[in-house]
């Protein structure tokens, strides 16, 4: 495995529309994340991911754009942007860009013209078909409720969406669509950006003649994504963008990729012979999913601990020496980490501490979401019309108007798995609009800002943000951190989570306890002790006890990583 400058980086996601309000119309802005970048500094991190910043209706907040390039009006300005660019640069940061390349918006000027009639240049920009038995092409789902087809009167055909209507799917067997791709990737890199986060990038290439998906459930639409992910011409099209444009630049690229597995990944992925550097994956994110085949993510079951080790560790080894994993848990689109895999009340900054070690110590490019850094959890609104997200608004819509589904069973959903959980406006201090605006914000706050904020978190040494920042720090250190073998250990324990790295003869052990109960750590016996002392590296509570390492009784969420030749 060569090392490469973003192996050993950590990444920051911003959600621009939440970060920060610079002038007070309650939208976070560009000059807003300019404001923060010696927080962002100060946290340490290396690279920073924004979420789409492109003119954009925001019908799915800036993942359906209208213009790639031009900046959203209320985020800012293209010159906002290079400002914002150059003040990342000049403190040490990368900036990776969104590339949202499966689908635009529909008022994107080329759908735009394509809508205008069949024998429009633009018309095969997109994918449309005409009707079958008077209803759609096929039985696609979308992702976001509702028939993946909307019928356009104008020609009397329907065009592909899988996520909104407002969002026309790419024909990428069109070597057009194609060339203007990489034709704006080239002017985003030629005005000085480091990598590329690709929205759905798995979708991009559909089986031919886009047939039926098979019927799994009782609903109208089924998910047909055995016929879009990772599809028959995915490595093709790949492979000739890296040939075009990402072999001509020295930066870092990152697939968002549902449903792929490590072996498909690979293909990705694979240091010889993928186009792209990692994947952000989704097994993890799908342990708490009801019917993991569905397009449905709005659903709950209880996650095991064993899933997610055995998951975790799955992917750890299943790349190690050929692949780079993305390591998250959370993200715009998912709950906050702490409130779904730790315990977001009495156990709020320890269980915080723990995922932090656990995504930073294993082998990886650690995420970190905005506010995850400071421990932000979940929120609880009461009622549907404090929601913003348009996939939560359409399932509650489907949900409750068309299923019947008892609304507040609904809004219980919401609040396990809803994307606002995400997109709650960053908590700075404990004034007004928790610091973010000056004005009305386009979400409300976390009531539970004036416990939770950075202010507050900057103010406190054992805060959740220095332990980030030492975690950060500690992978600076230790090569071992970032390019030490994977091994796991006590697979078999229900509460305890541990794993070893190695690389030239240091090791690291790492032991995290995942219950609200003290769990008994126990070195294997085939484990080789070390020839000096082993050293306590980091750990989440204060420990005192110097006894060897043979038995650790770990407290509730107790995370420790010794390092020992
Ligand atoms: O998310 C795509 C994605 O993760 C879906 O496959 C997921 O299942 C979906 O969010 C429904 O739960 C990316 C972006 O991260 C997301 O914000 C966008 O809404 C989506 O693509 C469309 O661009
Ligand atoms: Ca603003």
């Amino acid at each position: 495995m060569d090392r490469k400058w973003w192996k050993e980086s950590v990444m920051y996601q911003v959600y621009p529309r939440s970060f920060y309000d610079s002038n007070g119309d309650g939208i976070g802005d560009l000059r807003g994340i300019l404001e923060k970048l010696d927080y962002l500094q100060q946290l340490g991190v290396d690279m920073v991911w924004l979420s789409p910043v492109y003119k954009s209706p925001n019908d799915d907040n800036g993942y359906d754009i209208s213009d790639y390039r031009e900046i959203m009006p209320e985020f800012g300005t293209l010159d906002d942007w290079r400002e914002l660019l150059d003040g990342m640069h000049r403190r040490g940061m990368r900036l990776v860009m969104d590339l949202v390349v499966n689908h635009t918006s529909d008022e994107h000027p080329w759908f735009v013209e394509a809508r205008k009639g069949k024998d429009n240049p633009c018309r095969d920009y997109y994918i449309w078909r005409p009707g079958k038995n008077g209803a759609e092409p096929n039985n696609w789902a979308s992702f976001f409720g509702g028939s993946a087809w909307e019928y356009d009167p104008g020609s009397g055909e329907y065009y592909l969406h899988l996520f909104t209507r407002k969002q026309p799917d790419l024909n990428w067997e069109n070597p057009r669509v194609r060339q203007e791709v990489y034709a704006l990737m080239r002017w985003w890199l030629d005005q000085g950006v480091d990598g590329f986060r690709m929205d759905v990038i798995n979708m991009i290439s559909k089986a031919p003649g886009l047939p039926d998906a098979p019927v799994h459930s009782s609903r109208r639409y089924q998910f047909g994504g055995q016929h879009f992910i990772h599809g028959p011409r995915l490595l093709e099209f790949l492979d000739e963008m890296k040939r075009e444009v990402l072999c001509h630049y020295d930066l870092f690229t990152v697939g968002e990729t549902p449903q792929e597995s490590v072996a498909t990944a690979l293909e990705l992925i694979d240091e010889e012979s993928g186009s792209l550097h990692s994947v952000v994956q989704f097994e993890h994110m799908d342990l708490d999913v009801q019917d993991r085949g569905s397009v449905q993510r709005l659903s709950l079951a209880p996650w095991k601990l064993a899933d997610l080790k055995e998951t975790l560790d799955r992917w750890q080894i299943g790349l190690q020496g050929r692949g780079w994993n993305s390591l998250y848990l959370s993200n715009h689109d998912q709950g906050r980490a702490v409130s779904r895999f730790g315990d977001d009340g009495a156990y709020r900054v320890v269980s915080a501490k723990l995922l932090a070690t656990l995504l930073h110590l294993q082998q990886g490019i650690p995420y970190i979401y905005q506010g995850e850094e400071i421990g932000m959890t979940n929120v609880r609104f009461e009622s549907i019309e404090q929601y913003r997200d348009v996939e939560t608004l359409n399932f509650y819509r489907e949900a409750v108007e068309e299923r019947g589904m008892d609304p507040q069973a609904a809004l219980a959903l919401i609040h396990a798995k809803g994307r606002d959980n995400a997109r709650t406006p960053m908590q700075w201090s404990a004034g007004e609009q928790a610091g973010f605006s000056q004005g009305t914000p386009w979400i409300g706050v976390n009531p539970n800002y004036p416990q939770i904020n950075v202010e507050q978190a900057l103010a406190d040494p054992d805060s959740i943000f220095y332990y980030y920042q030492k975690l950060i720090r500690l992978r600076r250190e230790h090569p071992l951190i970032v390019y030490g073998d994977y091994s796991p250990l006590l697979v078999e324990h229900p509460q305890i989570y541990a794993f070893r790295r190695e690389w030239q003869g240091e090791r690291l052990l790492v032991m995290l306890n995942f219950s609200r109960e003290s769990a008994l750590f126990e070195l294997p016996p085939d484990f080789p002790l070390p020839e000096s002392p082993a050293r306590l590296l980091l750990s989440n509570y204060p420990v005192e006890d110097s006894a060897g390492l043979q038995h650790i009784t770990l407290r509730p969420y107790e995370g420790r990583a010794y390092l020992m030749k």
